[in-house]
């Protein structure tokens, strides 16, 4: 095996190593804490859990990609989005269902989540000249995920479902606001026509270096801090 140096500049191999080591970090902690979560938790915390393995290991995939041909791991990094956000909806719909969530609820958030994310992929690979297209229906699903989180069933469900899982919810729903609207600036920075025919960075290799920074760390932010949301309501009182 060649031996690959990474320069000290190179901020997407960087990312990628960090990403890797802490989604594997935080795998160990949920599953370790599992030990000590009450039964009422346990299928939740165990969802965190497999949120961050699923991606430790497509992380671990990407480094070693992304650092030998020096691309965008575009293919593992759908891979692994359209197992991880969709065991997002899991969540919402673990800790809503006692408050009455059916399953319909689930299959709506994760109808909306493959939608979204299909269409990311083809406007980011098949068909690059209609990535405004595509950009804008993944755009519309995003947007139908975070009004059912915001105003839609989930945030109704948990408003009766308890102070701690009302409390939990509304952070999770600033994660869908906020923490996923970073991806949506990646794909713009990373495709070329990606704002609306306006192409932000000019250079092609610079452009996917900053999509790969971008969702590096959207990544980490949204799947260990969602984690740890789930993690610190399964300590609370109800
Ligand atoms: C752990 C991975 C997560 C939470 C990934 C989330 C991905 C998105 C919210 C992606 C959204 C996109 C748009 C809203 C438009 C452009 C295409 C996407 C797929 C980047």
């Amino acid at each position: 095996m060649e031996h690959l140096k990474i320069a000290s500049d190179n901020y997407v191999a960087f990312t990628f190593f960090i990403g890797t080591m802490a989604m594997m970090a935080a795998s160990v902690f949920f599953f370790f804490e599992l030990n000590n979560t009450s039964k009422k938790w346990r299928t939740s915390v165990l969802v965190s859990g497999l949120i961050t393995f699923i991606a430790a290991v497509h992380y671990y995939y990407m480094r070693g990609y992304n650092l030998s041909t020096g691309d965008s791991p575009t293919f593992f990094r759908y891979v692994d989005w359209i197992l991880t956000v969709p065991l997002m909806c899991v969540e919402f719909y673990i800790i809503t269902k006692k408050a009455g969530a059916k399953i319909s609820l689930l299959w709506k958030l994760i109808f909306a989540s493959l939608i979204m994310l299909v269409t990311g992929y083809f406007g980011e690979t098949i068909d690059r000249d209609n990535s405004v297209l595509w950009g804008v229906l993944s755009g519309a699903a995003y947007f139908y995920i975070a009004y059912l989180v915001w105003f839609g069933e989930v945030a109704k469900l948990a408003q009766t479902a308890g102070a701690q899982v009302a409390k939990a919810t509304r952070i999770l729903a600033w994660f869908v606001l906020v923490g996923w609207a970073i991806y949506p600036l990646g794909y713009i920075l990373g495709t070329p026509g990606g704002l609306f025919g306006i192409t932000l960075v000019d250079d092609a290799a610079a452009a996917a270096h900053a999509m790969d920074i971008v969702y590096n760390i959207a990544d980490a932010i949204n799947k260990i801090g969602f984690g740890l949301v789930i993690y610190a309501l399964s300590r609370s009182e109800d």
